[in-house]
């Protein structure tokens, strides 16, 4: 066992997980325990800090963190529990996985992480499942971007990393990076525009980022496929694009030409509401700049027409000249001196059978096996790895058909889910269908640092280390190929585990040992180190951060890592996969009406939390106490709500409530509902903590005319809801009443 270095005479260095843009800071220890984190030392990362990443100590050290592995003692979901010892809890959770595994087949193993806070996966957990044979790994990667990348794969075979710091301009579609959220990408853009770089902001309300930007497109939510039309259409007719690029570098031209014929400005003004001048002088902005970037988005992964929206990025970046160049977008590869996570998880292990089980491959198999396993011959030969599993999205199940398979055993049973650092009650669309479907499972583990609601439905909770518990090199899942070191500063509780050691001792018991033969974290990243010819200590001795220095229009010398080799503006994938190779844009079924005048979009990340965490730290949780719905001033009037009013949203599909905030910033007609809360100090008094009473998941619709077609994904962005006004406050807690 690695021990805690205690060397005073330099900082040590963490990169804190409490986001997922894990920033570099420093950390300080008294008495075995987290006591401050603080900025770095090194001035161009020493801005890289927001108040969630200072209130680290008050959550490592937080008296309801789980120290002991519970077992269930009530029925499901009561939260009772005995205590348990590790060893114990392991045994019986590998012996009843064993039993389900035999009675229903290796498939019946769902797993569900995103990996952005536990960090130290090391692709263990997709090692494990190969394995024994289980595709049926998700994560809420598969709405963030996780899907992004493995969709920017179908077109130019990696997804970039945009070079901000040197761009000339920088167009945020809905991104909304603040000072206390997404710190460096924040900063970032600030850097570039005190260097003269445009800012161009697509967001229907007025965003922090669309009040300082040159040019602000305020469209109807849900609609950024035709407005990136609309731009493309301008790019065209004007001659706009690199015209050398196109020729000797894509596929498809004549045909994405024919496309973008279909949506005239015109068009585009009516589907999106922004006036065609305002349009054309964006995609002229953004054309004619010497460099551009379109940083990745989440908006556009949470569409139904996401798969279009995405693609639509990454041809607006290629065929404006913008791949692989200064201030462009980098296509990094995989840091030669660091065993990429792919290369860990051992997809050759899982049957050609196996994958052919992975749930919703048939029906929306874009970032499935099925799709990305097209591209395995060219991504071999452009990257070195058969598997580049980008952001850990390219491989995955889909979450909708994996929860109907749980709570249905359509088209087969799926018993039991391993929840490790996801709080997956709350984050995938229709939680009562993904209740329903953890209800009828016949083991649940969840690997977790706080009793969350999903936790309160398992069989057994496992306590987690935490980022100043464990070593670690960050290597942003490959999305870049910078690496940084994370440095044990405090022993973990004796019955905590990381995540590779759970998935270690599982297959260990499971007899794959030889497959596993790593006993500590830190053998891993010697293993993961090999390349370099260095061990983890040594690695630790010599950089806090390492990466290659970069290398631009790579591809000039092995091409694109798509079947074609060029950028696939019409992609052969999604021909071969039955789909229209050329983006469209889509509307959601049903439009706002009569009985649901309102489109409803979730997000607007809360500066206090990251996602369903943090409501539980008061440092945090007193600067935003309860959720709230932001509405414009006319529809509030018209509906008689006033700021701070309780108010309840609904849907055809669910409803919850939260106050109102009155914003003149907002856009008329839209309503906005955040994602992820739960009222932990109602833990007991409540059922699941209050998991059903504001969580944005229960709005949201994963019947199969809501999903995007290509990938399945749910529209998030601009579905029908109303606002009704509570006559009295809703039975909450004084924390979210009084706030
Ligand atoms: N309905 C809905 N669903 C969504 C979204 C949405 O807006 N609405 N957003 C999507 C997006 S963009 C994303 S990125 C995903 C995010 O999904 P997740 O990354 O799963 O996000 P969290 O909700 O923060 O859940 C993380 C859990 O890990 C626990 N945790 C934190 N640190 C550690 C640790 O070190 N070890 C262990 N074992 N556990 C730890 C936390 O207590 C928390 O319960 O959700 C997606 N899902
Ligand atoms: N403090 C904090 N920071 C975080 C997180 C957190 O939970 N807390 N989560 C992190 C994660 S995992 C993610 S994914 C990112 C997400 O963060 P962002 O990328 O900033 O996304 P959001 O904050 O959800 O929404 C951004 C904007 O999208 C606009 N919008 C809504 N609908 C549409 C639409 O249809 N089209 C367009 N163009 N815009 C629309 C909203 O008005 C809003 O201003 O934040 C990261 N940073
Ligand atoms: S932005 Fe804040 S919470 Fe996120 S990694 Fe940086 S310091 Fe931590
Ligand atoms: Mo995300």
């Amino acid at each position: 066992m690695s021990t805690v270095a205690t060397s005073p005479l330099r900082d040590r260095h963490v990169v804190c997980t409490v986001c997922d843009i894990g920033c570099q800071l420093r950390a300080e220890v008294a008495d075995g325990k987290l006591t401050k984190v603080l900025p770095h030392e090194n001035p161009l990362l020493a801005r890289n800090i927001c108040y969630k990443g200072t209130a680290a100590p008050a959550i490592h050290n937080h008296p309801d963190r789980l120290r002991v592995p519970l077992k269930r003692a009530g029925e499901r979901g009561q939260d009772e529990w005995v205590e348990i010892s590790y060893q114990q809890a392991m045994d019986e959770i590998a012996e009843k996985l064993q039993d389900i595994v035999a009675k229903y087949g290796a498939e019946s193993l769902a797993v569900s992480t995103s990996g952005w806070n536990t960090q130290v996966t090391h692709g263990m957990d997709r090692r494990f499942m190969n394995l024994l044979g289980s595709p049926n790994w998700i994560s809420g990667v598969s709405l963030c971007a996780g899907n992004t990348a493995a969709v920017n794969k179908l077109t130019y075979g990696w997804f970039p990393f945009p070079d901000i710091m040197n761009t000339k301009c920088v167009v945020l579609i809905g991104h909304n990076p603040k000072r206390h959220s997404w710190t460096p990408i924040f900063n970032m853009i600030n850097a570039a525009r005190a260097n003269g770089a445009k800012l161009i902001v697509l967001d229907p309300r007025v965003s922090e980022q669309a009040a300082q930007a040159d040019l602000h497109l305020s469209l109807r939510a849900g609609t950024d496929a035709a407005m990136l039309f609309g731009w493309l259409n301008v790019i065209i007719e004007e001659k706009l694009y690199d015209q050398d690029f196109v020729r000797d570098w894509t596929v498809g031209w004549d045909e994405l030409c024919a496309r973008v014929a279909e949506y005239p400005l015109d068009r585009v003004e009516q589907v999106t509401g922004v006036d065609r001048d305002q349009i054309r002088t964006a995609a002229r902005m953004y054309a004619t700049a010497k460099s551009a970037v379109i940083p990745w988005t989440p908006i556009t992964d949470q569409q139904i027409s996401s798969t279009s929206g995405i693609r639509l990025q990454s041809i607006l970046r290629a065929i404006t000249g913008n791949l692989d160049v200064v201030g462009g977008e980098t296509l990094g590869g995989f840091n030669p001196d660091f065993l990429p996570e792919s290369r860990v998880q051992f997809h050759e292990a899982l049957s050609q059978e196996q994958r052919d089980k992975q749930l919703g491959s048939g029906d929306h198999p874009a970032y499935t096996y099925r799709a990305q396993d097209l591209l395995g011959d060219v991504t071999e030969k452009v990257w070195g790895y058969r598997y580049a599993d980008l952001v850990m999205g390219c491989y995955m199940a889909n979450p909708t058909a994996v929860f109907r398979a749980m709570a249905d055993s359509d088209p087969y049973p799926v018993k039991a889910l391993f929840a490790l650092g996801n709080n997956t009650l709350l984050s995938y669309p229709n939680q009562h269908q993904i209740y329903r479907a953890l209800m009828n499972q016949e083991l649940i583990v969840a690997h977790e640092i706080f009793m969350t609601p999903t936790a309160m439905l398992a069989d057994y909770v496992l306590p987690g280390d935490v980022f100043s518990e464990r070593n670690h090199i960050a290597d942003t899942w490959s999305w870049t190929n910078r690496l940084t070191v994370s440095e044990k500063v405090v022993e973990p509780s004796a019955e905590a585990s990381s995540t590779f050691q759970f998935w270690r001792d599982l297959a260990h018991r499971f007899g794959f040992g030889e497959h596993f033969p790593w006993s500590t974290l830190e053998e891993v990243l010697d293993f993961r180190l090999s390349p370099s010819g260095k061990t983890f200590d040594q690695f630790v001795h010599d950089h806090y951060m390492h990466s290659p220095l970069p290398e631009f229009r790579k591809y000039e010398k092995m091409g694109f890592a798509t079947p074609s080799g060029k950028v696939e503006l019409a992609s052969s994938v999604l021909a071969e996969l039955g789909f229209d190779p050329l983006p469209y844009h889509r509307e959601p079924p049903v439009a706002p009406g009569d009985d649901y005048p309102y489109a409803v979009f979730t997000g607007v990340r809360e500066d206090s939390f990251f996602q369903t965490g943090q409501r539980n730290i008061p440092v945090l949780r007193r600067r935003t106490p309860r959720p709230s719905l932001f509405l414009h001033p006319a529809d509030a009037a018209r509906d008689g709500l006033a700021d701070g009013d309780w108010a309840r949203l609904e849907t055809p599909t669910g409803s919850v409530v939260a106050v109102i905030a009155v914003k003149d910033t907002m856009k008329q007609g839209h309503v906005r509902v955040p994602h992820g809360w739960w009222y932990p100090e109602m833990r007991g008094s409540a059922d699941l903590a209050g998991a059903f009473i504001s969580s944005d998941a229960v709005l949201c619709d994963d019947s199969p005319q809501w999903l995007d077609y290509e990938q399945g994904i749910p529209h998030f962005k601009g579905f029908p809801g109303r606002v009704v006004k509570l006559d009295e406050p809703p039975a909450l807690s004084s924390i979210a009443l009084g706030g």
